[in-house]
This record gives structure tokens, C-alpha cells and sequence, in this order.
């Protein structure tokens, strides 16, 4: 687990955060998944991008890609020099406020590599990871234009908050097989 505050300047995290935040580029889905036969739509809504004719499963959802937006190629090529990784995808996960989160989970399909980098952007949220339930879990405040280099077969959480929080983006940038 590697927290490096700060990854992004000031200027640079105000910039990138008005164009997730903002831009038509980004097609946001509220995704669905099916849980012990009952239909469940997230708590938040996501994103993607990546190398050309990829496609992340997970959940049962195919999250196919053909390229990256301007917006994000000088940032894809820092994170994959500071995580000394080379990632082909992304995933953006948008939380609107503080009741939208994501529940623990691990990130261990065999179509994806463990190591994830997680730029935070707007509104600071609580972070947890553990090594398995009923663990003692430990907890990180992401902060705009943070980058989280971590385990992603570790047990982890984004959440829910009763402050008021802005929205927050996070992109987790992953390599698919
Ligand atoms: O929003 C976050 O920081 C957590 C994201 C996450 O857990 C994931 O994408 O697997």
C-alpha cells in the first residue's frame, strides 16, 4: 500500500477534476448486478477507457474500450512510470455524496492484475482495506489528486458518510490480461 499525497498539483487536480466532473466525453452508467437472484443497481456510477479492443469482465458486465481521451494520456503514462506498471485500462467511479460508496470487496478476477493505482479526485472519502472479513481493517482519507498504489486482492471499501461531501471521482487505472 503506497499513499502519495500531493500526486497531482493544485492546478492540475482543478483542471482534470472540471472535465470528469463536466465533460459530455464521459458516459456514465449506473451499473446493475445480480445478487442471490435479486437485481441491485450500485450506488454510484462508473466509467471507462483503455487500449484499443479490450474487454474487462467483471460482475458479469463487459467493459470493452477503443482508446484514450485526450484528458488522460499525459496522466496514464505518470501513473504507469510511478507504479512502474504498465496499465491498459481505467475505471472511473463517481460518487455524487456521501451516501454513495462501494461495499468491501477484492479485485481478484483472473482477467486482471492485482496491482491498481486510484487517483482520487474532488470530495476527500474514507478508504479501508483488510486482509479478509472480520479482519482489523485500516483506513486511509483520499484526498483530491492522490494516487493509492495497492493490492486490489486485498479486502477494501469506499465508505458512506453523513458529512456532507462533494462529489467525488476516482480513477483506477488496472492492467487487463
Ligand atoms: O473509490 C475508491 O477509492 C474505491 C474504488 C474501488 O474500490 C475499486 O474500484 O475497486
Amino acid at each position: 500500500m503506497e499513499y502519495v499525497h500531493n500526486f497531482l498539483s493544485d492546478i492540475e487536480t482543478q483542471v482534470l477534476t472540471c472535465w470528469a466532473l463536466n465533460s459530455d466525453d464521459l458516459d456514465w452508467r449506473a451499473e446493475t448486478f445480480s445478487i442471490y437472484g435479486r437485481t441491485v443497481t450500485a450506488p454510484r456510477t462508473a466509467a471507462w477507457y483503455g487500449d484499443d479492443g479490450l474487454n474487462y469482465r467483471y460482475s458479469g458486465i463487459d467493459h470493452t474500450t477503443s482508446g484514450w481521451p485526450d484528458q488522460l494520456k499525459g496522466l496514464h503514462q505518470r501513473v504507469n512510470e510511478r507504479a512502474g506498471c504498465h496499465f491498459n485500462f481505467v475505471l472511473l467511479n463517481r460518487y455524487e455524496d456521501g451516501g454513495q460508496y462501494m461495499g468491501w470487496h477484492r479485485d481478484d478476477e483472473a482477467a486482471a492484475a492485482p496491482l491498481i493505482a486510484s487517483l482520487s479526485l474532488g470530495g476527500c472519502r474514507r478508504f479501508r482495506y483488510r486482509t479478509g472479513p472480520g479482519e482489523t481493517s485500516t483506513a486511509i482519507d483520499l484526498d483530491a489528486g492522490s494516487l493509492l498504489i495497492f493490492d486490489g486482492t486485498l479486502q477494501h471499501t469506499l465508505t458512506r458518510t453523513a458529512r456532507h461531501v462533494a462529489p467525488r471521482i476516482n480513477l483506477t487505472f488496472r492492467s487487463i490480461h
